[in-house]
């Protein structure tokens, strides 16, 4: 008989500002390099990563279009419109955490603004307001996938080191402003996807000229300098603050008991950490200073940077978990499945979702020890779930039993990892209501345990309606995990 879940476990449900919000244009907001991220069927389904490269062209086209067609993030699943009845929905699921992220373009429309805008930050902590008297704790994400496109027309994003104090004024903002409302902060979401979709996380545009690799690493070096003054800012404004890294977490397996295939898996698993290295233990590993010597990357530091890392590390390491990757030496003769974020090597043990993805809970056991066993700081799961299509019945009900089934086993897991002796503050899944797709901006890849009325093409009333994962979900929580 194991455990069960601790005293204070943080159950909860988690989104993102640019895919569920919406209202792009509105109180003041500005424009976010999300909002001019056109939607698959302008593209014409060619290649759906390329929607996560935005050229200038396709910017220039964005910002002379008012609308929301063709530009799914603007409407996202109107979460800003009907906050309180989303901020309703959720006190009655029985949260207890909520991790949601603030549009920094609603705070500062441009992030060269001297004065924050007011509208923006009244309407945050009017919610959180709401949230706290529900007895649900905000998790907040300074930036998810989300930065003022001002930042990256103008400043060429997070390469360029002026960008560092644009976030630290918006982060000391929001850190002054909900004091005692959010005590928990994520600096970044999935910080390591710098490296793997530039324009998305950092705001790098595409340049014939200069290679992206050696440009991601420097946005990184400036993201994290800019995520230890965010810590720093957090501690002095209110001791009672918890901040948290967040890593796209991607265990690989090796393909073969070949020493060589498990060297390359080792060699993956070890730079995926390069940034919890960095951020949660002080400095960058020698792994990714040997990659860089051999890459010919150099990156531009300046005095104190370093010294700023080590001083200013986090107090809690968060992640999200969707599959497990596998590597070998020589993948060339392998099958391949995924095909956005998370492309890898087919495991033959492994079933796969509609989007490619391999379904692996044990591989959620694996991960969570994996890092409080090189890490020893409390661990947080703030995203996991399933990416489906779901089907509304004749009588309007949404039988997800398939999402039911990922998360029961998903938490099974993760209840063998705290018996394991894993500190874990919570779980927040992915998502609570439907919102657009980070990869491919689509709405009917839906996570949420509520259903949004809305396709793709932005038709539909938008309005909710629970999932049966709802009640599954609602029962758990309030048996704190014991309905398992
Ligand atoms: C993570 C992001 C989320 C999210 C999720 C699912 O990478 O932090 O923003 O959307 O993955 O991915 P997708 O929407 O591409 O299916």
């Amino acid at each position: 008989m194991t455990a069960g879940f601790p005293d204070g476990f943080l159950w909860g449900v988690a989104h993102a500002a640019n895919q569920c919000e919406g209202s792009y244009d509105v109180d003041g907001k500005g424009l976010s390099q999300a909002d001019v991220i056109p939607s698959p069927q302008a593209m014409d389904y060619v290649n759906i990563g390329d929607l996560m490269k935005v050229s200038r062209e396709q910017i220039a086209t964005a910002v002379a279009y008012h609308g929301t067609e063709g530009y799914p993030k603007r409407r996202g699943t109107d979460a800003y419109a009907r906050w309180e009845e989303d901020a309703a929905l959720f006190a009655e699921l029985g949260i207890k955490a909520l991790r949601m992220s603030i549009a920094w373009t609603r705070i500062f429309p441009n992030g060269v603004e001297a004065e924050p805008n007011e509208a923006g930050l009244a309407h945050y902590e009017r919610l959180f307001t709401r949230l706290r008297e529900s007895g649900i704790e905000p998790v907040v994400t300074i930036s998810h996938y989300e930065m003022p496109l001002h930042l990256v027309t103008e400043l060429g994003g997070w390469e360029n080191r002026e960008v560092i104090g644009h976030y630290v004024r918006y982060a000391e903002t929001i850190l002054r402003r909900y004091r005692g409302l959010v005590r928990h902060w994520l600096t970044f979401n999935e910080i390591n996807t710098t490296l793997i979709e530039p324009y998305t996380s950092a705001g790098l545009l595409e340049d014939p000229e200069r290679p992206m690799e050696p440009r991601s690493y420097q946005a990184l070096h400036h993201q994290y300098l800019a995520s230890s003054h965010a810590t720093r800012i957090a501690h002095e404004v209110d001791p009672a603050n918890r901040v948290g890294c967040m890593l796209a977490r991607m265990t690989h397996y090796p393909a073969t008991s070949d020493p060589d295939d498990v060297l390359e898996a080792q060699r993956l698993n070890e730079m995926n950490l390069q940034h919890t290295d960095v951020q949660v233990r002080g400095a960058y590993p020698g792994i990714v200073r040997r990659y860089w010597r051999e890459h010919g990357i150099e990156i531009a530091m300046e005095p104190g940077d370093e010294e700023l890392l080590a001083e200013h590390t986090v107090d809690f390491l968060s992640f999200s978990y969707y599959m497990t990757l596998v590597a070998a030496a020589d993948p060339s003769t392998y099958g391949q499945t995924g095909g956005n974020l998370f492309s890898t090597i087919k495991n033959p043990n492994l079933p796969v979702t509609e989007w490619g993805w391999h379904l692996d809970p044990v591989g959620l056991r694996v991960t969570l020890n994996d890092l409080w066993n090189r890490y020893q700081v409390p661990l947080f799961i703030v995203e996991n779930g399933l990416g489906a299509t779901d089907q509304v019945l004749p009588d309007g009900s949404i039988q997800d039993d398939h999402r039911i089934d990922y998360m029961q086993r998903h938490l099974e897991a993760v209840r063998e990892a705290i018996a394991d002796g894993v500190d874990l503050l919570g779980y927040t899944c992915w998502g609570g209501i439907d919102i657009v797709s980070a990869s491919t901006s689509q709405v009917t890849k839906r996570y949420g345990l509520i259903y949004v009325d809305a396709d793709d093409a932005g038709h539909g009333t938008y309005d909710r309606t629970r999932k049966k994962s709802f009640g599954w979900y609602k029962e758990l929580i309030a048996s704190n995990g014991a309905s398992l």
